[in-house]
């Protein structure tokens, strides 16, 4: 290798870790400015722009491969794609500078210009975005004019071998750099792009922290729940079969499925909340949280179900919800004849069209405020989130909601069927076992299979179970809390050795048969049988 080869390849890493150390203060930089001014930075405001522009495929594939921690492996693939583009401009900026501090400034620019266009967007949203561009690109002048000279200084030396020699007596042999002129500069460099890393990752650590101690979370905690005006029925006896491995009847809210396209959780306050009900009505109707808290609230059990929920998969939930009927807001504004739907945004964005019918029925679709005998936590849309039994979440459940307008279906589109997920989301009939697990070594004998099962605001009639290719046995289905809630069933089964293929499906109230046919979730959810294998011992 010539001299020069090798003093240029060394050039190259120090410009690349010059890069992508200057990126990570930059990045750093922009979310201890968000963390400040509110709102996001600019990793989490490309984040969300690249959700809302991604195609329905990709949320999908996104909650298959990830589940629900897809946000955090989206913010990682960010932090390294920024990382990678950064070690690219730290070698334009070693090469031709000033281009590549130039780029970095320019990126902070963009990222401004698209952090003011997200819906939520706070005043100065640009200011984070742009003061990482700055931050970025005076760290990428300063490290590259270091790996300049380093290159400069290496080119000159005699040996600039980067390996420590050993002789053949295995001990170390002096290395020749560390004579040469280029030694010094490189330790010193190395500590100025450590430093520079440091600093970046302690002050995102820092905004992150800020953001996540803000407002909402406090409030939180001042929020007395009043009492129902109207109360659940109680939860009948029997309706939880008390199995180990089964899931419970009521869904604890921090095991609760979470979804939604919100890489910060929003943060609202009761003070600040309030929610518009306009549109084709012959009133508009405003409401505050004193005003809602004011109002006769009721209690009900619907269980929440994603439409991304795969045959078997776990993205459903059921809780004690506590909230005003839409029902009777509606009343007050007084929907013209031509509306048929009512399209609801959250503060962020977010929007649902439920039909008009789902919410002015007699089912209990409401303003929730409580989840569990809590205030809504953060995560589920606090202070005030839609629950409409039996439609999926993305047609009806829009958290963190602050608008309702009343329109039609030929006039409006919400955020997933403006991105070909069918119009209307009833939740289809569902079966689920639970116990044994899949893959999972039962000993043979005296055993159960158990699971849940649903089609919510119609009710399920039976469950039956199929071993092998054996003839459909009914399950004891427990009691219902309601038609609008899941229910547990289970099966004694006496196990024999081997392995055994379990199968469930379910009939509702209105005498219909869970369908075998398989259908993938996207545009309307899965259908198909649950199976599970088992092995017998
Ligand atoms: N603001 C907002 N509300 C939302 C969503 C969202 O992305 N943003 N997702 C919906 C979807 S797809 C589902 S399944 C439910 C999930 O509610 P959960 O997270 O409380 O379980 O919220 C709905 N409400
Ligand atoms: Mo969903």
């Amino acid at each position: 290798m010539t001299t020069e080869r090798a003093a240029g390849r060394a050039g190259i890493a120090g410009a690349g870790i010059a890069g992508a150390a200057a990126v990570v203060l930059a990045g750093g930089v922009g979310e201890v400015v968000a963390g400040l001014i509110g709102g996001g930075g600019p990793v989490t405001s490309v984040g969300g722009w690249l959700i809302d522009l991604a195609p329905p495929w990709a949320k999908d594939t996104a909650i298959a491969l990830f589940g629900t921690a897809d946000k955090i492996v989206l913010v990682v693939a960010i932090c390294l794609v920024i990382a990678a583009l950064g070690a690219a401009c730290g070698v334009l900026e070693v090469r031709r500078p000033p281009w590549g501090a130039a780029i970095v400034a320019v990126f902070g620019i963009v990222g401004g210009v698209i952090a003011t266009t997200r819906s939520d967007a706070v005043v100065g949203a640009w200011l984070p975005s742009v003061a990482a561009g700055i931050a970025g690109a005076l760290a990428l002048w300063w490290l590259a004019r270091m790996v300049r000279g380093m290159a400069a200084a290496g080119a000159a030396a005699p040996q600039p071998s980067v390996t420590p020699a050993v002789d053949s007596a295995g001990t170390r042999a002096p290395q020749p750099l560390s004579a040469a002129p280029g030694r010094a500069d490189r330790r010193t460099f190395l500590m100025w792009s450590g430093a520079t890393v440091v600093v970046g990752v302690l002050a995102a650590v820092g905004g992150t922290a800020l953001r996540a101690g803000r407002a909402a979370a406090t409030a939180i905690r001042d929020v007395v729940l009043p009492r129902p005006a109207v109360s659940a029925a109680p939860v009948p006896a029997g309706s939880e079969l008390d199995i180990p491995g089964l899931a419970p009847v009521i869904t604890p809210n921090d095991s609760f499925y979470r979804i939604d396209t919100a890489l910060i959780v929003p943060s609202v306050t009761p003070a600040e909340w309030s929610i518009r009900v306009h549109g084709l009505v012959e009133e508009t109707v405003t409401l505050t949280w004193d005003e809602l808290l004011a109002l006769p609230l009721e209690e009900s059990h619907t269980t929440l179900a994603c439409v991304s929920n795969e045959v078997g998969g776990t993205l459903i939930g059921n809780a004690l919800w506590l909230g005003y009927p839409i029902r009777e807001l509606l009343a007050r504004a007084r929907p013209t004849a031509e509306a048929d739907m009512v399209l609801s945004r959250s503060v962020d964005g977010f929007t649902a069209s439920t039909p008009l019918e789902a919410l002015t029925d007699d089912r209990a679709a409401i303003l929730a405020i409580g989840m569990n005998g809590e205030p809504l936590p953060q995560e589920h849309g606090f202070p005030v989130r839609m629950v409409v039994p039996g439609l999926y979440g993305y047609v009806s459940a829009t958290k963190w909601v602050v608008d309702l307008e009343v329109t039609r279906f030929d006039r409006a589109r919400a955020y997933w069927t403006d991105r070909g997920w069918s119009e209307f989301g009833p939740i289809k009939l569902q079966s689920r076992i639970d116990v044994p697990r899949d893959g999972q070594n039962v000993a043979a004998g005296e055993t159960v299979i158990a699971g849940v099962a649903w089609q919510q605001h119609v009710g399920v009639a039976g469950v039956e179970v199929q071993i092998d290719d054996g003839a459909w046995q009914q399950a004891t289905v427990a009691a219902a809390i309601s038609d609008d809630t899941w229910v547990q069933w289970s099966l004694p089964w006496t196990a024999t050795a081997g392995r055994h293929l379990l199968r469930c499906r379910a009939t509702s109230a209105t005498g219909d048969v869970q369908t075998s046919a398989v259908a993938p979730v996207v545009p309307d959810g899965a259908t198909g049988w649950h199976e599970r294998n088992v092995t017998v011992s």
